[in-house]
């Protein structure tokens, strides 16, 4: 890097006196691009390249037309051939005219003319490409912000490195023809060498650091190179000055005043990158000027105080009171520290006087979690409000150097957003490059060159940038605005920076990294920097500048005071998204009862004809599918539903009363096993589809099925997110096989299970997660019900009192449900209820997969009707209800190990002694109902029955609550497989021997004879 500053210098020295060489380039705009010198894609490596080969070129483009060329050309080509022997030219085979003779045989100095064009366009070239590696974008100037010190061998570092090009010295001065896919000329279209050299070093490697040459769009490169290239395009006026220096101001006193008051205390301060904050302002002045109205952020610890202070504007008061350790929790749950929690704000944008609404999302710890959050809540933002083209909302995400690099939902998240169904089209990535990750090196910390190299893969342009210089800053973050409003793809700003402290205000980071550290105390504050240079030029004066401190500082001061007052912290004015109209002013339900999920005859019967014919004319379905939806007809007829009318019917009727409901994950169109098919395809017409869901009512809801990408955790965090913006909508998420859940398990674990307890936020998420033990191996097998009940927050040891609607109201105090349904029916109320509630809950369901096809895993049109419900248990109407003191044994069990009991049990003969109850909601457990069973079979004895290994499934969840039902006077006997550590056993006959084998436990009368508790 030193040594090219050096050059800087030596090309500034001489100037002039050059030959004035003209060459082809107008003649190069009108060649096909494709082809010709002007494809910003074509590599023309000097030394390797053919010149005779774009000789050729241009001589075909002569020989069509002789304005094709540029005047110089055409008189060279007409010399040839006037000197070449008659009817040699006229057979038009260059290569032999231009090669074999004419070259050979033409001047030297043009053969030159021609290598020296080709050599300056390729030197252009290797700036735009590679200009960003000697970019000057550290500002503590030890590191190199790609991990590499080899400065690529093309750029002219060195005066001797033009030898690269067969050029020299003496050529600096000649003057050259530019391309059509560079803008350093200006107005000009040429140059000399010297000053081609001297523009690509500004536009290129500078304080600025452009990667974007993978893009394979010509038209976004040329945007680009326009943005960057073109001469004085950085231009600010004085009152654009003064404004990034007032956000400066705060930024920087914001982290001072936290440090003084509360020198001990974990804030993740900025210092170091404190242009984050004029960073995303312009970023978001920019977008408002573009009709933007809705930004919705995500961001990790570093900085995010100042982030809710300065960019959200949150009260300073608020943000102060939360480091009183004596601030007490106005609210239920159990809150989360003051760097993970939201914010939602709506205000005037002072630039545009446009509104603007702002919001944070609360995270988690995990960094990059909430990623794919964000992007699903902007989604559904643009959806609800008909924003098909992110015109009006849109995502800023802020990540840090390490997590960027090292956490693969980002790569996950990427790969969301040129997806239809999931695109918020653009996304602006704002990176605190630090170049540290807590204590680690970058070097160790990521093989790739740049944290930023993973958003290559979507082809979003790179803008490093050194975070010392604010004006580049702001220059970078104008264009990314730019970018997305003008393309709508993803664009990224790396903020390289340093981190002036340890990561957090605790730590010693001289431990670990002694010498940057030592050259971090030497290094001047960005702010001093800035306000020194606008002092110099005139711009503000010295007393407005200390004036503007002085302003800042009483205005935190002030607030400091009034933080005082606050006693209590409210986290519900964390809230970033706010129900207001489905809450009470409070936030509370509006009622706490549901109203009735059963449904009118005609509207089942008005569904089932949906689901069973094809909405459009000459629609050509495939003949599987004839006869799935000829089988739905006869149930219909029949008044009989299986999983997938059911499903049908939940989702129908909710469109109807205008709930939109979106499913998604892989395979959802079609379903996995094959049996959902919501999405008909034309077998003639290409691409032709039909989702007859959408055809159900007039006026009805939108109804959404998407196949995902192949991802867990970033599309059940997109669709967590999707369900945060509307109370009034029904997001379902399935999983191919209950266990592939355990890729997204962050987002479970830190969002879904504890969202509310830690952000007073409801969220109705349904996730779908097939399970059943079906002899189809270890994995396949599980959907891990152990993991969602051992999270579960109902007291296993307490009796709750049942007053008012008990079932609402233990749902309103759990933090989530879930459900193992065994009936069509079921389902289908389950579904409605979860939008029936007054309130949202996170619905965990695990669904079928033979079940989906079992000829008695029916329900009739009489389960669904109007006075029907969800049914938490299912008691057993069998022979044992006549006499239920008679019963021996009484088993209860949840899903689909029902029907094979209920078979086994058939076949024994034991109808009158063996009763078998379905738990259908098993969290929150049914103390009321299950006490009600256990009643009824007083004389029997209790057997909790699963399918799966005793160390999984249910039993260690229902087995405590059991006994707080029996008050521990009678025991609970298990019944199913051993405990075991992989789910399922892999052999097909091994599983079946252990079905047998339980099942004989099962009926068998004396198994528990004389054994102890
Ligand atoms: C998924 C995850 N793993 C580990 C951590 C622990 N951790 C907290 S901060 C941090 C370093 C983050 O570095 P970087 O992303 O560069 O952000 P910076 O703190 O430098 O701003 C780590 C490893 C975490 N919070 N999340
Ligand atoms: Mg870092």
């Amino acid at each position: 890097m030193s040594r090219f500053r050096v050059f800087a210098g030596v090309l500034m020295r001489g100037r002039g006196g050059g030959r004035q060489w003209l060459l082809g380039g107008p003649a190069c705009r009108r060649l096909d691009p494709a082809r010709g010198c002007s494809s910003g894609a074509a590599p023309i490596p000097s030394a390797v390249v053919s010149s005779s080969g774009y000789v050729e070129e241009m001589y075909f483009a002569w020989l069509e037309d002789r304005k094709n060329v540029h005047e110089s050309w055409d008189a060279y080509f007409y010399n040839i051939q006037a000197s070449s022997p008659s009817g040699e030219a006229g057979d038009r085979r260059p290569s032999s005219l231009l090669q074999g003779r004419a070259l050979s045989r033409s001047p030297h100095m043009e053969q030159k003319v021609v290598e020296d064009h080709l050599a300056v366009h390729t030197l252009i070239r290797a700036y735009q490409i590679r200009g960003h590696h000697v970019a000057q974008l550290d500002p503590l100037g030890i590191l190199e912000a790609d991990l590499d010190s080899f400065v690529p061998s093309d750029l002219i570092t060195t005066i001797d490195k033009l030898g690269f090009y067969s050029l020299d010295e003496s050529d600096l001065d000649r003057s050259f023809q530019l391309p059509a896919t560079t803008f350093i000329g200006g107005k000009d279209t040429t140059l000399p060498l010297r000053e081609i050299i001297r523009r690509l070093e500004k536009s290129y490697c500078g304080h600025i650091g452009v990667e974007f040459m993978f893009i394979n769009n010509m038209d976004q490169c040329q945007w680009i190179r326009q943005k960057f290239e073109t001469p004085g395009i950085m231009q600010f006026t004085n009152n654009e000055k003064r404004t990034l220096l007032a956000r400066l101001i705060r930024s920087t006193r914001f982290e001072d005043f936290l440090a003084r008051k509360w020198s001990s205390e974990k804030r993740f301060g900025l210092e170091g990158c404190e242009v984050l904050i004029p960073a995303l302002k312009t970023i978001i002045d920019k977008s408002s000027a573009s009709g933007i109205d809705s930004v919705i952020m995500g961001m990790p610890h570093r900085g995010r105080l100042n982030v809710l202070a300065n960019v959200i504007r949150k009260d300073l008061d608020q943000i102060f009171c939360q480091f009183d350790p004596k601030l007490e929790a106005a609210d239920e749950g159990s809150g989360d520290v003051k760097y993970h929690l939201g914010m939602y704000h709506k205000r005037i944008n002072r630039e545009t006087d446009r509104n603007i609404t702002l919001s944070l999302m609360a995270n988690p710890s995990h960094l990059e979690a909430v990623d794919p959050v964000v992007q699903g809540k902007a989604k559904a933002e643009q959806f609800y409000r008909g924003d098909s083209q992110g015109k009006q909302v849109m995502s800023i995400l802020i990540h840090g150097d390490a997590a960027f690099a090292g956490q693969g939902v980002v790569y996950e998240t990427f790969h969301l957003s040129e997806l239809p169904s999931y695109t918020t089209h653009g996304t602006i990535h704002v990176v605190v490059n630090n170049q540290i990750g807590f204590t680690t090196d970058p070097r160790v910390a990521r093989s790739s060159p740049y944290p930023t190299d993973v958003a290559r893969v979507v082809n979003a342009p790179i803008f490093h940038v050194n975070a010392d210089d604010p004006e580049a800053v702001m220059y970078v973050c104008r264009v990314a605005a730019e970018w997305r409003s003008t393309f709508n793809k993803d664009v990224v700003i790396d903020l390289v920076s340093y981190r002036r402290f340890g990561h957090n205000e605790m730590d010693e980071p001289m431990f670990t990294q002694p010498l940057m550290y030592k050259q971090i105390r030497r290094q001047v504050h960005v702010l001093k920097k800035y306000s020194d240079k606008l002092i110099a030029e005139g711009v503000v004066t010295l007393q407005e500048y200390e004036e503007e401190v002085a302003k800042y500082d009483k205005i935190c001061e002030e607030a400091y005071t009034s933080s005082k007052d606050e006693k209590i912290l409210h986290i519900r004015h964390w809230l970033d998204s706010p129900w207001r109209d489905f809450f009470t002013e409070e936030g509370e339900p509006k009622k706490m009862s549901c109203a009735p999920t059963g449904l009118d005859e005609e509207v089942l019967q008005h569904i089932g004809l949906a689901a069973s014919s094809v909405p459009l004319e000459d629609f050509n379905i495939h003949p599987g599918v004839t006869r799935i939806l000829r089988g739905r007809a006869d149930l219909v007829k029949n008044r009989q539903v299986d999983w997938a009318l059911a499903e049908y019917m939940a989702f129908g009727s909710l469109l109807k009363d205008g709930i939109h409901v979106r499913l998604s994950g892989q395979d959802v169109e079609r379903g996995t096993f094959s049996h959902r098919h919501h999405v008909l395809h034309d077998q003639k017409v290409d691409k032709h589809i039909c989702v007859p869901m959408n055809h159900l009512w007039a006026g009805q809801a939108p109804y959404t099925v998407c196949n995902s990408s192949l991802s867990e955790y970033g599309v059940l965090g997109f669709e967590l997110g999707f369900a945060m913006a509307s109370p009034n909508a029904l997001i379902l998420w399935e999983a191919q096989f209950g266990d592939f859940h355990n890729t997204a398990q962050c987002i479970i674990d830190q969002f879904i299970s504890p969202g509310q307890a830690k952000w007073v936020r409801n969220n109705g998420i349904v996730l779908l997660l097939p399970h059943g033990m079906e002899g189809m191996g270890p994995e396949h097998s599980s959907a891990r019900p152990e993991r969602f009940l051992q999270m579960s927050k109902d007291d296993p040891d307490h009796f709750p009192v049942f007053s008012g609607d008990f079932e609402v109201q233990q749902l309103y105090d759990c933090n989530w449900m879930v459900v193992n349904c065994s009936t069509p029916a079921n389902y289908c109320h389950v579904l409605r209820r979860q939008i029936l509630l007054p309130f949202r809950k996170p619905l965990i369901i695990f669904t079928p997969k033979s079940l989906l096809r079992h000829p008695d895993a029916r329900s009739t049109f009489d389960d669904l009707t109007e006075g029907t419900k969800f049914k938490r248990l299912i008691p057993d109407k069998g022979p044992v209800s006549g006499d239920p003191a008679q019963v021996k044994r009484a088993i209860f069990c949840t899903g689909k190990v029902y029907y094979e009991l209920a078979k086994e049990r058939k076949q024994r003969k034991l109808e009158n002694d063996i009763a078998i109850i379905r738990l259908e909601q098993i969290s929150p457990f049914p103390f009321d109902l299950v006490r009600v069973e256990t009643e009824k079979y007083s004389n029997a004895e209790l057997v909790w029955c699963q399918e799966e290994h005793k160390n999984m499934g249910y039993y260690d969840y229902v087995r405590p609550r059991f006994l707080t039902v029996l008050a521990n006077k009678k025991p609970i006997w298990y019944v199913g497989r051993d405990p075991a550590a992989a789910p399922a056993t892999g052999n097909k006959s091994t599983h079946l021997n252990e079905l047998n084998r339980f099942m004989d436990t099962a009926f068998n009368l004396s198994a528990f004879l004389g054994k102890d508790l």
